[in-house]
């Protein structure tokens, strides 16, 4: 044994990465945040001037020795770190998940199946192809990460708004992604599938046919984060404390409903609001509308075939629909809290599928079995280096003795001298835990089988299920998904490649692909659909639900001749739905005076149909065609936004051509404001779409 360490050899204790202790004495100070009055260099040095460089003489050269010059620009050098290969665009939040006990009986995981157990996590979203400073309504995948910092170390859920992948082995990924991002000579398209590159690798590589249908339904182009599903994706193996097991597959279940922009919306937002996603769920979090979702599970027997009524349970391009085997709900997602800095923590938060904790388990799915050495490497380069779980959005809530060492940016000071295991020398310390004391003991299983680069006959199978997905679909879903096809393969240069993905859709469905080649103007290909199950009504999202209006915005077109009295009843109304509300008018400033007086939020010409979910015309407002005005209407017209009018607003929806239904008219506020409520309440006017969506020509002015 060596010598104890003498007392005044010890470390001192550590502070916090600004310099402060982090049990500071003065209690306003967050110890994380640069909270001096006084400017300093990095190295804590009070620091004179900061406009000004050291040189020999007024108007001589500048000095090397200026340290406080080349830190100051050499910092800002280094201020953009590599963006994700995939996933570059995102939008994260803080939130808590609170288990409801009912997965005690199949998971030892308390963070599952401790009833009433809350675990802080944190949350990011994200489109997969475009770059960090891409638009957010790209049509795309959406991510789904969740880091739940559990009692037991950090899990990681990293999965998408769709259930399927596009390939059922990890080795394809970067195919996929090279044929998905911008080409590598013009770099173009910024985060578009609709490109010759993508479409040829789909149509060559079947097994994306389930995926790449779900991109192309409105899926693709969601309304929010908040009204999104999210999907583990894989199947997983749960485990309980007798160490029995089950298969899994997670799915977030949001209680706005799932939800998605028009086309038309989207590429508007590209433009002219390319941060549509990332305000919409920070404007929510700010004004109290915390999203929410409920985590359930599909449930299978962990059986040697790892099949369910013959769905490989292994293969990513496969569900089960929901009627076959419900979801049963586990627990409950609540996001709360806006990040306080984009960069430490949306950036630099870091998620490894490889991150479980005791009571989760994976499956042989060869795309989880890829992501579980993917995600650890991909951070190396990203984050630069191995201590990337010291970042504070990564720090384990829990105690971390790892024996690791050294590497770039090491943010602890360890103690001791036997980074090893096992030791003598720090008494022993640290020791492995067995399953009774909480240790990640894997359950035995089987594995036999001979060395190969093949997978099982049933992966062959790539169109059975995308048939089922466009049949589940309601009637406007599928012409939007018709739409979608379209248009991605309008952006095609090359004959034979539209050709190719005609080819695929026959398997899909005969009227889908008639529809398609028709607008491409080629002819339909000949072949007939997979059989497939029965269509899963859970799958289609337009099926005559009402969903709660939280964090949904109304735009209130007004002018200085106004009921002013009128908008601040239905600012009220409104409100106690969670909805807000902007008021519109010609010009900036403030209508009337006094207790009624409204902030003009929005002008003629900031406002765009986009942002808002509904438009009502107060009593006053000016009926004066303005264009800007009327682009707007008819845009909400087209785009199936319920109206409302009272008074003599309902001149101005007249003279700008909106009319039919989902347009509600009435002498007050209150005439209009329940079934204003009860249209927001269906997300669209769906009986209008056959209305608006037939003829190009605008209403008539
Ligand atoms: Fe990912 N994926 N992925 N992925 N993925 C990354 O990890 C990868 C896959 C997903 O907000 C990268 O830290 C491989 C499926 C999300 O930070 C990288 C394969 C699903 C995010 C990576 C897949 C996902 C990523 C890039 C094929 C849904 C963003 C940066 C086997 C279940 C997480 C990073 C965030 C990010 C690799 C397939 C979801 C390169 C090799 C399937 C939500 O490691």
């Amino acid at each position: 044994m060596p010598p104890a360490p003498k007392p005044d050899q010890s470390a001192p204790a550590q502070v916090s990465p600004t310099g402060v202790p982090f049990e500071a004495a003065d209690g306003d100070r967050d110890p994380r945040a640069q909270g001096g009055d006084v400017l300093t260099s990095p190295n804590g040095v009070r620091i004179p001037d900061t406009d000004h460089a050291l040189k020999a003489g007024r108007r001589g050269p500048t000095l090397l020795e200026d340290f406080h010059l080349r830190e100051k620009i050499s910092h800002f050098d280094h201020e953009r770190i590599p963006e994700r290969a995939v996933h570059a665009r995102g939008a994260g939040a803080h939130g808590v998940f609170t288990a409801n006990g009912s997965a005690a009986s199949i998971t030892r995981a308390p963070v599952l199946a401790e009833k009433g157990l809350e675990t802080p996590v944190f949350v990011r979203f994200s489109t997969v192809l475009g770059s960090r400073g891409s638009a957010d309504t790209a049509r795309d995948t959406r991510g789904f990460a969740t880091k739940f910092y559990t009692k037991e170390g950090t899990w990681d859920l990293v999965g998408n708004n769709m259930p399927v992948f596009f390939i059922q082995e990890a080795i394809k990924f970067p195919d996929l992604v090279h044929a998905a991002k911008p080409s590598p000579n013009r770099e173009i398209p910024q985060a578009q599938s609709a490109h010759d590159s993508f479409w040829d690798f789909v149509s060559l590589h079947t097994e994306a046919t389930h995926h790449t249908l779900w991109n192309m339904s409105d899926r693709g182009i969601p309304r929010s984060y908040r009204m999104m599903e999210g999907f583990g994706v894989h199947s997983f193996r749960l485990v309980n404390e007798a160490r029995e097991t089950v298969l899994v597959q997670f799915k977030w279940t949001p209680k706005l409903g799932v939800h998605s922009l028009t086309w038309e919306e989207a590429q508007l937002a590209m433009g002219t609001d390319p941060d549509f996603h990332r305000r919409d769920l920070a404007d929510a979090i700010e004004a109290g509308a915390f999203p929410e979702w409920e985590l359930g599970v599909q449930v299978f027997p962990d059986d040697e075939e790892q099949m369910y009524e013959g769905i490989d349970l292994l293969d990513s391009t496969k569900i089960v629909p929901e009627e076959m085997v419900p979801v049963q709900t586990i627990g409950t997602l609540r996001l709360t809290g806006n990040p306080t800095n984009y960069f430490s923590e949306t950036e630099q938060v870091a998620y490894n599928t490889g991150h479980v904790v005791p009571g989760i388990e994976f499956t042989n799915d060869p795309l989880l079995q890829g992501r579980n050495f993917s995600y650890q490497d991909t951070q190396l380069t990203r984050l630069g280096g191995p201590n990337w779980t010291q970042l504070p959005i990564n720090r384990p809530h829990v105690p971390v003795n790892d024996n690791q060492r050294d590497g770039f940016m090491q943010q602890g000071v360890p103690t001791g001298e036997a980074p090893y295991s096992p030791n003598t020398v720090d008494g022993e310390s640290p020791q492995p835990a067995d399953w009774a004391d909480g240790g990640y003991v894997v359950v035995p299983r089987k594995v036999e089988g001979e060395v190969v680069r093949e997978v099982a006959s049933s992966f062959e199978d790539h169109f059975s299920q995308p048939a089922m997905f466009y049949a589940s679909l309601s009637d406007v879903e599928k012409t939007h998904v018709v739409e979608a096809y379209t248009f991605e393969l309008g952006k095609v240069y090359e004959q034979a490649i539209k050709e190719r993905v005609l080819g695929v859709l026959v398997n899909i469905d005969t009227e889908l692909a008639t529809l398609v080649a028709e607008g491409l103007g080629l002819p339909v290909p000949s072949g007939k659909p997979a059989e497939h199950l029965p269509p899963s009504p859970a799958l289609a999202q337009v099926k005559g639900e009402s969903f709660p209006l939280d964090g949904r915005l109304v735009a209130v077109v007004a002018g200085p001749d106004s009921d002013l009295a009128g908008i601040a009843s239905l600012r009220t109304a409104l409100q106690a739905e969670g909805v807000q509300l902007k008021v519109l008018a010609p010009r900036g400033g403030v209508l009337g005076t006094g207790k009624d007086q409204q902030v003009v939020e929005r002008t003629n010409v900031t406002a765009r149909s986009i942002e808002f979910d509904a438009v009502v015309v107060a009593d006053g407002a000016p009926d004066d065609g303005d264009i800007k005005a009327t682009i707007l209407l008819q845009e909400a017209l087209r785009q199936l936004k319920p109206f409302a009018a009272w008074g003599s607003g309902a001149d101005v929806l007249t003279s700008a051509g909106v009319s039919g239904p989902g347009v509600f008219t009435g002498s007050s506020v209150d005439d209009v404001v329940a079934d204003l409520v009860a249209a927001m309440g269906q997300h669209r006017v769906w009986e209008r779409a056959d209305l608006v969506t037939a003829s190009a020509v605008p209403p008539a002015v």
